[in-house]
């Protein structure tokens, strides 16, 4: 069972005709996408307008003929569905390894409603289990590189190849490891007081909702 597109099959339901919807990024946000565009095609859905929440899926959106605005041009969005990396039961989410945690964030707080949308696997007790992205300026990489490693979180530049991967928003991202006798909340206050950090990838209270497919059903949280 692909529980990707089971949960973004759920997430569709949610969607309706006149609609100015939020497109997330990744893999589980891309079977949206495509559910979202065989919809417009067949007319169960109509006079949708989305905007993306990165160049790689207004790529997408715009190849499957959805009709694409700006953010600026649709802003209040009814609704945004995004995928995470991780998920704790309050709804705070980990995002950003696909890169594109900036635009994710701005689009989701720009919405009235953002559901999250996974397989059972982002489900964490604690989040932390993998690293966090922190989206920082080229200027600073090497200056935060020493502060992070100072504060004992191990950063690591996000390569692409053998280049620093470079954001839709030109910046540089720095994964970098929560210490587990730390709550990851206090850990991102401490490293936003850096000049620098432009955002981190910690989503504590974007989220209205979770719709996480699991091998027995779908699960809703709340
Ligand atoms: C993109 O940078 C991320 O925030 C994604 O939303 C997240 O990585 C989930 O991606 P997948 O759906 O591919 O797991």
């Amino acid at each position: 069972m692909n529980l990707k597109y089971e949960a973004a099959l759920a997430a569709l339901g949610e969607i309706s005709s006149s609609m100015r919807v939020g497109l997330g990024t990744g893999s589980t946000a891309e079977e949206l996408v495509k559910l979202l565009a065989s919809s417009l095609q067949r007319g169960a859905l109509h006079n949708i307008r989305c905007t993306s929440t990165s160049n790689a899926t207004e790529q997408l959106a715009r190849s499957l003929d959805i009709p694409m605005a700006t953010l600026d041009e649709l802003f209040p969005l009814d609704l945004t569905i995004d995928g995470a990396d991780e998920i704790d039961l309050s709804l705070r989410l980990i995002k950003g390894r696909g890169g594109a945690l900036l635009r994710e964030k701005i689009v989701e707080q720009a919405s009235e409603r953002f559901i999250v949308i996974a397989d059972e696997s982002k489900l964490v007790e604690r989040l932390g289990v993998g690293p966090l992205p922190v989206e920082v300026t080229p200027f600073a990489v090497k200056v935060l590189t020493a502060a992070f490693e100072t504060m004992n979180l191990a950063p690591v530049l996000r390569m692409r190849g053998a280049q620093p991967l470079v954001t839709d928003e030109g910046n540089r991202i720095l994964d970098v490891q929560i210490p587990p006798d730390r709550d990851i909340a206090d850990v991102v206050s401490e490293l936003r007081t850096h000049a620098g950090v432009v955002e981190t990838g910690f989503f504590p209270n974007e989220a209205t909702a979770a719709i996480i497919a699991t091998a027995q059903g779908i699960r809703r949280i709340p």
